[in-house]
This record gives C-alpha cells, structure tokens and sequence, in this order.
C-alpha cells in the first residue's frame, strides 16, 4: 500500500504506514493521532480520562498528578477463558492455551472491529520494550482507542517518536490492534466512564507477530506491551532466536563486603514479584535492589552467561496487601504521578485498598458505593492495580536501563502452595531446575478474572497463561537453553513463602523476612553455604539459613524446611497426568527427571 505518511506521522516506514492505514480503514475513528510520548501527551491523556469522567484527580497535597480510575465491574482483570493462540497449527499452541484458526480468527475480529472505533481516536503508539539500542529490546507499534491505554503505556514502556527512529526503515516489529469495543455511532451515542464491550478476544498470531485485543480496557488485556508482546509474542520470538521470555522479577542482591548478585524469580501472578522485587533485607548489611518487577528478557552474552533485561519502565503493580510493612519501597514509589485503577477513595482525596494500613472511617469503594469499615466487603477490587514509573522506585538499580542487561546467578521458581514444597531447595542440576519449574503449582488468585481463587493449578514456570506455543516446546526449549550455556547457566531454586499451619496461618513471616533466603541462595552461588541432598534437591544445611533474631512459631522452621515424601509421593500421579497432557512433546529429559524422583523417593 503506497499510503501518504499522515500529517503528524514521524516515520516513513512503509511497514509502519500501511499497518496504520489498514487499522484506519477497518476501525474508521474519527481521528487518527501519533503518539510521541512526551510528558505533555501523557499529562493531555490525563485530562481527557478526567473530562471524560473516567478518571478523577487526587488531592494534589496527598498524591500529586495522579488519579483513580474505575473500570467496569466486568473489566476487572485478564480474560483467560477468551485468551487465544492462534497459531497455523493447534498443535503449536498446544494442550494449555486456547487455540484458533488464524483465518477464522481474524475474520471474526474483523467483523467486530469493522467501525468499532466510530466517534473515537485512533491513537498510534510506538514503543520500545526495553532500553531502545538495546540487542536484547524489541519494538511494537499499537493502535487504540483508550486514552486509559495510551497513559498507561507511556508509564509501562518507552513510547514515541525515538522508537520510530530506532525502527527506522524495518519491518521486524509487533503490530498491535486494540479497541475497547465502544464505538460512538451516529447519531451520537453517549459515552460511559468506562467503555469496554461484554464480548472479549485477546489474540496472538505468533506467526506473524500479530496481537488483536478487543472489548477490554484493563490490564494485560489492554497494555499490549506487557503480557502480549514481551511474553506470549517474545516467547515465540525468543524460541526462534535462541533466547528466553520470561515472567520473572530481577532482583540485584548485594552481600555485606559489597558485592552483588543478579537473581531472576518466577512466581504466578500476584503471587509475590512486586513485593520481593522491592524488599529491604532484615538481614544487616545486605542490601537489594530492583531491576524489574514482572517480565525478564535474557540472552546469552559474549562471554556464554545469561544477560537480562526489564523490558518495562514501569510496575502494574497489586495494590491490596501493599503497605509500609509489606512493601515499604511501593509506597515510597507511590507517592506522585500514578494512576490507581480499581482501589477506594477516601473523603480527603486519596487512596485506600485492604491492609494498606489505618482503615478510613468512610470511602468511595472501587464501584463507586459509599464504603465504611462495617460494609463487610473490600473496599478495593482484589485486583486493584497502581501504574507507577520505574525511575521513581527508591531502590531501583543502576543497572536497571543498562542496554546490555545484568548477568543472571540464580533463578527461583515459587508459587502459593500451603503444603509439600519447602521454604527452599536448590535444584540438582539445570535439568532438574527445569523439571521443577514444569511442575510448579500454585493457588489462582484474582489476577484472572473467571473465579476459582485458591484452587491449586499447575503453573509452569508461572508462564500458564503467556506461554505462545505449545508448551511441551517450551520445556524443550529451556533443556535446551541449558545444553548451550552448560556450567555458566544460573543456579536454579525452588521457593515457597505460602506454607501454611493446619490453622491456615502462614508459618513463614515472608516478605523482608525473605532476605534471608535470598542470602542462603547467594552464597550456594559462591559456594560458602552449606546444603544437605535430599531425594527433592539440595536443603539448606543445619544452621545454615540465618535465622538471627527472626521470631517464627516454635517448631515453624522444622516444618518449613520438612522433605515431605508422603506428600511428594502422593503428588506423583498428578505430576504424571499433568506431564501426560504434552504427548509426545514433552522432553524426554524431563520424563527422565519424573522416574529419578520417583526412584529417590523410594
Ligand atoms: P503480578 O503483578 O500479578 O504478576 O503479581 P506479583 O507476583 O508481582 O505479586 P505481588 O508482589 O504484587 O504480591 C501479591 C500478593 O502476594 C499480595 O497480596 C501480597 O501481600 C502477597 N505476598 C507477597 N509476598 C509475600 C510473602 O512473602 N508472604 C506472604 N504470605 N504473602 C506475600
Ligand atoms: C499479571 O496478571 O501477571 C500481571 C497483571 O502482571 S496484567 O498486566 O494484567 O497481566
Ligand atoms: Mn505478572
């Protein structure tokens, strides 16, 4: 197509243009804008969510240029159920993801997105996940129709007119299409605070780099950079190119004599990233520091090891459970240009959600309801969100926007189990690393809408839901990945902060307190500490987890650190049936893995 660059376009991309071009046609907005990411676009995108009733600003004494955002109480979180993989073959999208036929797909989309954007802008945005230069970022270009979006992006990634000039001329970047699914047909309908559309779709064509998105405003739904592009896209990609796509926090760790560590963790949604991301050890002398809070990129560097990057510039980040005693550094981030989506508004203008810390006496509640302490429901939605810029994190490190990433020691896997899997264990080996990763569980929480919160799934290396192709490939791939780097790939660890007490009670304090497993995994990477074999991988040792003045239940650590092999052994059958799932797909290394187990376990 030999479309004319649009007035304010900043690229003759022909790639660029015609992708525009087509979206323009099929959408018909009434307007067409260029986003170029400056500090004036974002403020203007602030005031129309304002004006147009989406948004409200608070109180500037308390938290300056941000606002609250309710979305619809039907537009809570990530659809899964209406998430798909639309690859050529189904098999490709394998036994977990939704799979459709390309075609068949995008002529259903195309129908609903025929005039979906009537009455609205078409707002285009160029972005970068990671730093723009960078060997290991890549680049996007989304088209939508929320303002709400478009801010959003502005925090998540790098937007505007430097991502064109990077792109320059290629044609090697993710075409996103996004609309809410409310088009302001003529004769004019009335817009609502929150358009979004009761029919969903959030689809991948991995093929061809595609992602088309309708009906949601929320979330991973709608920030088509975040779970989209720099997970189920680049996980495709990553396969392709010999590289890893991640849902990992990275974590620089920094020993008492001042030197540092690079640690990646893979834990489910809301099960604890944010929060481990951002702690401040209880152990003197250590220090942490955040490089990411969500998605990790690697790549092996000149030197064999695994290089990482954040590819976001900002946190999307859980607000209930946040406080100054859980997340001290979140708050701090808090304090200024965010936009909160889903928490409660107190009388004086600012923001309240679940265990923030003292409860007001009366607030707005996330649907708009008068709230008060005895109303007997959150005042939050459980998946209230804060969108908040990286930079403004007190800890964030150094490196962070380093091009070249940080090298990675040691990865985590953990999830939400309340019994089986221990406070901690090292792997045996890579393979083995992987072998736990591909069994990882944990309890589904509110971060996907559709209910069943607490009920135990199976989560592989807590990519379940961004996973874009089949994942028996993607096992395969991470054995892979192992076979290349060899003796330089990182040290692998399996965590659990959720063990509970047969009274339901947490039986480790978590959170700060988790620097001092973080401390055991630093020096196993040394060397230093001490771990006994076991038939489920390596424990710590005796009195090798500093456990100084840390005040838990009598008996509790006995408990943490347990090898339970009637549990594990009772587990068995449903790591069978789970591995049963991938076919012939799945590694044999890991079948392997599975009998090795099964034999230490005795
Ligand atoms: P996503 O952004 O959805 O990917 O989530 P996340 O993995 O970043 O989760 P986050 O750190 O926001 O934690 C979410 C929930 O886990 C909150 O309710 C926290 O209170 C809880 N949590 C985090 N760390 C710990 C911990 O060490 N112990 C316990 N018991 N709960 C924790
Ligand atoms: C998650 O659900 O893992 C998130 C939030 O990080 S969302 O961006 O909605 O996917
Ligand atoms: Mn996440």
């Amino acid at each position: 197509m030999n479309a004319m660059p649009p007035v304010d376009a900043k690229t003759s991309n022909p790639a660029v243009l015609a992708f525009v071009e087509e979206a323009k046609a099929l959408f018909k907005p009434d307007n067409v804008r260029w986003c170029n990411g400056t500090k004036w676009e974002y403020q203007e995108m602030l005031k129309a969510l304002v004006d147009g009733g989406t948004a409200q600003w608070l109180n500037p004494a308390k938290r300056p240029n941000s606002v609250i955002v309710r979305s619809d109480p039907a537009d809570v979180a990530r659809v899964e159920d209406q998430t798909f993989i639309c690859s050529r073959s189904k098999d490709d999208a394998g036994p977990t993801n939704n799979w459709a036929d390309p075609n068949e797909m995008k002529a259903t989309l195309s129908k609903l997105y025929d005039g979906a954007m009537v009455g609205r802008t078409m707002y285009v945005v160029p972005y970068s996940m990671g730093p723009i230069g960078s060997p290991i970022a890549g680049i996007g270009v989304m088209v939508t129709d929320s303002a709400y979006a478009v801010a959003n992006m502005h925090i998540m990634t790098r937007v505007g007119d430097k991502v064109l000039a990077a792109l320059g001329q290629s044609s090697d970047f993710v075409r996103g299409r996004h609309t809410v699914g409310y088009p302001l047909s003529t004769p004019a309908t009335a817009d609502v605070p929150w358009p979004c559309n009761k029919t969903k779709y959030i689809t991948h064509f991995p093929e061809t780099r595609e992602i088309w998105s309708y009906g949601s405003g929320y979330g991973g739904n709608a920030l088509l950079g975040k779970k989209c592009h720099a997970l189920r896209i680049a996980s495709v990609k990553a396969r392709d190119e010999g590289w890893m796509a991640e849902h990992m926090l990275i974590l620089k760790l920094t020993n008492p004599e001042g030197r540092s560590k690079f640690v990646a963790a893979a834990f489910p949604s809301a099960c604890g990233k944010t929060n481990l991301a951002m702690l401040v050890p209880t152990i003197p002398g250590w220090k942490a520091e955040t490089v990411g809070d969500d998605i990790c990129w690697m790549k092996f560097g000149a030197d064999g090891r695994l290089y990482a990057i954040n590819p976001e510039t900002g946190f999307f980040g859980v607000a209930p459970g946040t406080s100054n005693d859980s997340n001290l550094n979140a708050m701090k981030t808090l304090t200024a240009n965010i936009i909160y989506s889903n928490v409660a508004l107190t009388d004086d203008g600012d923001v309240y959600w679940e265990q923030m810390g003292e409860q007001p006496a009366h607030a707005i509640d996330w649907m708009r309801r008068s709230w008060t302490p005895a109303s007997g429901r959150p005042s939050a939605h459980p998946n209230a969100r804060f969108t908040a810029p990286a930079a403004q994190c007190p800890v964030i490190a150094k490196e962070w926007e380093d091009p070249a990433g940080v090298p990675i020691d040691a990865i985590l896997f953990g999830g939400r189990r309340a019994s089986v899997v221990p406070l901690v264990s090292e792997a045996l080996s890579w393979r083995h690393g992987t072998f736990l990763g591909s069994i990882m569980a944990s309890e589904k929480t509110a971060a996907a809408a559709g209910g069943g919160v607490g009920e135990l799934r199976r989560d592989p290396m807590a990519m379940l839901p961004f996973c874009g192709y089949n994942m028996g490939d993607y096992f395969q791939h991470w054995i892979k990945m192992g076979e290349k780097g060899g003796s330089k790939m990182p040290k692998v660890f399996y965590v659990n902060w959720f063990r509970k007490s047969p009274e339901g009670k947490f039986l480790w304090p978590g959170y700060a307190e988790n620097s001092r497993v973080l401390k055991w995994i630093f020096e196993r990477c040394d060397g230093t500490a001490q771990a006994v074999d076991t038939p489920i991988g390596k424990l710590p040792a005796d009195g090798a987890l500093d456990i100084n003045g840390l005040n838990v239940a009598p008996g509790a650590m006995g408990e943490l650190l347990k090898v339970d092999i009637a549990g594990w052994k009772s587990e068995l059958p449903s790591i069978r049936e789970h591995f049963a799932t991938f076919g012939a797909k799945l590694p044999s290394a890991l079948s392997q893995e599975l009998a090795d187990l099964e034999q230490r376990l005795g």
